[in-house]
């Protein structure tokens, strides 16, 4: 026998050994009382079944990332904020996703098997669906942002509460959404030459409701039941949500029972606190923005961290979309004066969040890091001074209020002090 054959003669013997033993021990526990049903479990491995709550999963007990209120919580509305400082990769964790409810103080619980999708108005073929039969017709799984047209607001200037990313940029998230093309059940009930607006209803305590050009709804809305490979959940619009690609948060009508198509955009009540007041509007509204413009923010370092040492750190941060794909993020270490490409993570989605990285060795003295994204139109982020200058604020004022801005995307600098805390360089 040489030495290789010797070894493996000894390996399986001890293998042998172990199984025996293993068998004796398994024995010797079956005897101790096994209370699982299933017989050769150990307690130690095989938590019992009427305890064991992992059937479906939950973060370690070591982790405590989750969502907060909002800084700028108005009276009539519930709105929780997606923790991106923690987050990885570009998929916010379906329980993690931030949560906008106008007129109500918890989501609703609607019986799948009650809820009905009527299709209506300028259709040669109105059309009613329950869920199971919505899921008989050929879907589609993408992945898309939604965003409040509240983020990243400082209500009546005030800003205090808005340290963290979580707090500035918080009203964001970003799922896998599995569902059904409006274009598809449109073109099932054949909408009539004069049907060029929707108004999409959701069957909540507040009836939200939103009238959309039919191009938008034609192009790539979906009228999603799958949120991150399960149901969507209650908080996102269970048993059914639309899902409006790169546009303000409020076309996403949860809880979506009825789309009826019509000639012209309604105006109703319930849009009306979304028309928006800017300064060079002089008095007039502006009832409709659509698509955001490119916006990004670096997640870590950000608000509220602490540098423990000078040396390597990874920047890491999120940019995202209306226009379609991003392009190109580029960071600047030193308050702006100078930039470098970002690393994009790949692939690259349309109208979605997109993850991006830059080494950095921290010296030890202040530091100002903010980021800036193009999208695949050529647009490109915008400082505080060229949106103030845009929409006709006061140069330098970050005096965006509730009532005068929207949709700010502007460039977000984070201030690194010699002891490497960080914080919101607009609050300082
Ligand atoms: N039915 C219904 N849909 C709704 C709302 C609502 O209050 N009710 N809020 C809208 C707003 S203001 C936003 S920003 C998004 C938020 O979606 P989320 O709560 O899934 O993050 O849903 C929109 N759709
Ligand atoms: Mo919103």
């Amino acid at each position: 026998m040489d030495s290789t054959e010797k070894d493996a003669k000894v390996k399986q013997s001890s293998r042998r050994r172990f199984l025996t033993q293993g068998a004796a021990l398994a024995g010797l526990t079956a005897v101790g009382g096994i209370r699982s049903a299933r017989g050769q479990k150990s307690e130690s491995r095989v938590p019992d079944e009427r305890s064991y709550s992992s059937f479906y999963g939950v973060p370690s007990h070591f982790e405590s990332t989750v969502r907060e209120m909002a800084p700028n919580q108005y009276p009539h509305m519930l709105s929780t904020l997606t923790p991106q400082q923690d987050s990885v990769g570009i998929i916010t964790p379906s329980g993690l996703h931030f949560l906008n409810l106008r007129n109500h103080d918890a989501p609703p619980s609607i019986d799948p098997q009650q809820h009905r999708l009527l299709i209506h108005g300028l259709v040669d073929r109105p059309l009613i669906f329950t869920l199971e039969e919505l899921k008989r017709l050929p879907s589609v799984s993408r992945i898309h942002f939604i965003e409040c047209r509240g983020n990243t607001i400082w209500p009546g200037g005030n800003h205090s509460g808005f340290r963290t990313v979580q707090e500035t940029h918080g009203k964001a998230s970003c799922s896998e959404w599995t569902g059904v093309l409006v274009s598809t059940l449109l073109r099932e009930a054949g909408v009539q030459k004069e049907g060029t607006w929707i108004i999409a209803e959701g069957a909540d305590a507040g009836h939200h409701v939103k009238s959309t050009p039919m191009e938008m709804a034609m192009d790539d809305f979906m009228v999603a039941y799958g949120q991150n490979g399960e149901a969507v959940r209650p908080e996102q619009g269970y048993p059914m949500r639309m899902i409006a690609p790169g546009s303000v948060g409020i076309f996403n009508v949860k809880y979506l029972r009825r789309i009826k198509v019509v000639d012209q955009p309604y105006m109703l009540a319930a849009e009306n606190t979304y028309a928006d007041l800017r300064p060079n509007l002089q008095g007039k509204r502006l009832w409709f923005n659509y698509y955001w413009q490119p916006k990004s923010v670096i997640t870590r370092p950000s608000g509220g961290q602490q540098l423990p040492r000078p040396g390597f750190y990874e920047i890491t941060g999120l940019a995202w979309s209306g226009g379609g794909a991003i392009r190109k993020v580029e960071v600047s270490t030193d308050g702006g004066q100078t930039w470098k490409e970002a690393r994009l993570q790949d692939p690259v989605h349309r109208k979605a969040f997109s993850r991006f990285f830059l080494d950095w060795t921290w010296d030890g003295q202040e530091a100002v890091l903010q980021s800036r994204c193009t999208d695949e139109q050529g647009d490109v982020q915008k400082s505080m001074d060229e949106f103030a200058e845009l929409w006709g604020y006061k140069p330098g004022s970050i005096d965006i209020n509730t009532n005068s801005g929207a949709m700010v995307n502007v460039i977000q600098p984070w201030k690194v002090d010699r002891e490497g805390r960080v914080e919101n360089a607009f609050l300082i």
